[in-house]
């Protein structure tokens, strides 16, 4: 049997999905759409693939040898858990995060490495970092179609699946890309709750809550009710893709946490629950933050004591996002527990998000 086919078959009694070989030219056409989308801000300031793209779009920049790249996609739904409709005071966490679905992945791909090293040729697992835009990879192997969410989409599987690659010098057969597209089909873009899929194929990362739930700073107010009960993640332009339903349909219970037991935990027991989560710089407060403002809009007046306590903390940031918390639930409490927030108040934007969730709490009350 030829090396590629040990390969593929290796590859899925080790939980590949879907698996495919290409050459390992460069990506040139990715390369220009990513300069597309940073001169127009589309990135968000994210780093990843658009801090360097051609090294992202170009494998052999980090690995000179490449000719082939073994690429595999590996489902993670069912067995993710879906977190079902929202309940009160408890968040969710995204399917591919709902633990470390990379491990297997990766566990997987380094097999196929150490395999084809015992061959006597050079080999590098790649998953999920900036060397390879893992998409690109996928579809020119053939492991599934371009997606107008952006998602790599494959039969069955539809969009629940991660991807990575095998960089290697072997002289693997290569598969042709799928010969399948979305067609008539646009669910997933009326589907985002904030319209960064505006235009099909192309992802608005400002307005997209995956990118907003991560990176650090002060959630803008237009975003925070469209968070919902989101800590982590988000799924709306995957759930309403119909090559990936069926999946959806068998898969249990997961993915959701009490909001109240999360913002009661330290640093290193909320940063070790999530270790598996990209948290820029380790900041639990970013998860605290996340965290305030689903309070907000899954709580009730029950929780405004503990909300209230976070008006009083230490960290702005906290402080904020607890004012609008507060005043998203509304009602004669929130009104009087912002009153005696607002009268020590020295920082600005604090006070003046004060001033803004009174108004809100005065309008729910
Ligand atoms: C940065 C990043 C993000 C950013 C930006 C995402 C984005 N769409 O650009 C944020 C934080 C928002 C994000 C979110 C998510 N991510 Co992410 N992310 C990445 C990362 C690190 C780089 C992606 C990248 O290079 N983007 C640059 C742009 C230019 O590429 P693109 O969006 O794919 O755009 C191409 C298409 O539009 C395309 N195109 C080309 N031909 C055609 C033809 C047609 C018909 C169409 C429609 C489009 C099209 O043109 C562009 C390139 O030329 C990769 C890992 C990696 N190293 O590759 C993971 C990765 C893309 N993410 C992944 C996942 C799972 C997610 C989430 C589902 C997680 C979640 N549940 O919250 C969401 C999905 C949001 C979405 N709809 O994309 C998986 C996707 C797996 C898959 N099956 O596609 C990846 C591949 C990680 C992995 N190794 O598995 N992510
Ligand atoms: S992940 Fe959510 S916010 Fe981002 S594009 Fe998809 S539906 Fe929109
Ligand atoms: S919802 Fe429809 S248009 Fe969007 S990615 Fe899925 S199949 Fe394509």
């Amino acid at each position: 049997m030829s090396l590629t086919q040990q390969l593929h078959d290796l590859a899925h009694r080790l939980g590949a999905d879907r698996t495919g070989v290409c050459t390992a030219d460069s990506f040139d056409a990715v390369a220009a759409s990513i300069h597309d989308r940073v001169a127009d801000g589309l990135h968000a300031g994210l780093g990843f693939t658009f801090k360097d793209p051609e090294r992202s779009t170009d494998v052999r920049q980090s690995f000179p040898w490449a000719h082939r790249l073994f690429v595999v996609g590996r489902a993670y739904v069912p067995g993710a858990g879906s977190p079902g409709p929202i309940r009160p005071g408890s968040t969710r966490v995204a399917r591919f995060a709902t633990a470390d679905h990379y491990a297997p992945l990766r566990a997987c791909l380094d097999e196929l490495a150490a395999t084809i090293e015992r061959a006597g040729y050079r080999a590098a697992s790649v998953s999920d970092d900036d060397r390879l835009v893992d998409r690109a990879a996928a579809v020119r192997a053939g492991v599934g179609w371009w997606g107008k969410n952006t998602m790599v989409l494959a039969p069955d599987v539809g969009p629940w699946m991660l991807l990575g690659s095998v960089v290697t010098d072997a002289p693997l057969h290569v598969d042709p890309p799928m010969a399948r597209s979305c067609g008539t089909c646009t669910a997933c873009i009326p589907a985002c709750p904030t319209g960064a899929l505006d235009t099909a194929g192309v992802l608005d990362a400002t307005r997209c809550l995956a990118a907003i739930l991560q990176q650090p700073g002060v959630i803008p107010r237009r975003f925070r009710k469209a968070i919902g009960d989101r800590l982590y993640g988000c799924d709306d332009c995957l759930e309403a893709c119909p090559p990936g339903r069926r999946r959806l349909e068998s898969d249990g219970d997961g993915g959701r946490h009490e909001i109240v037991a999360l913002l009661g935990m330290d640093d290193w027991s909320l940063l070790r629950r999530f270790e598996h989560f990209y948290v820029p710089k380790r900041r639990a407060g970013i998860l605290r933050r996340n965290a305030l403002v689903a309070l907000g809009n899954v709580g009730n007046a029950d929780e405004v004591p503990l909300l209230a306590g976070f008006l009083g903390h230490p960290v702005d940031l906290l402080r904020l996002h607890a004012a609008w918390a507060v005043g998203n639930i509304g009602g004669e409490l929130a009104v009087s527990v912002l009153r005696a927030a607002r009268s020590g108040e020295r920082t600005p934007d604090v006070a003046a998000e004060i001033d803004l969730a009174l108004i809100d709490a005065r309008i729910g009350a």
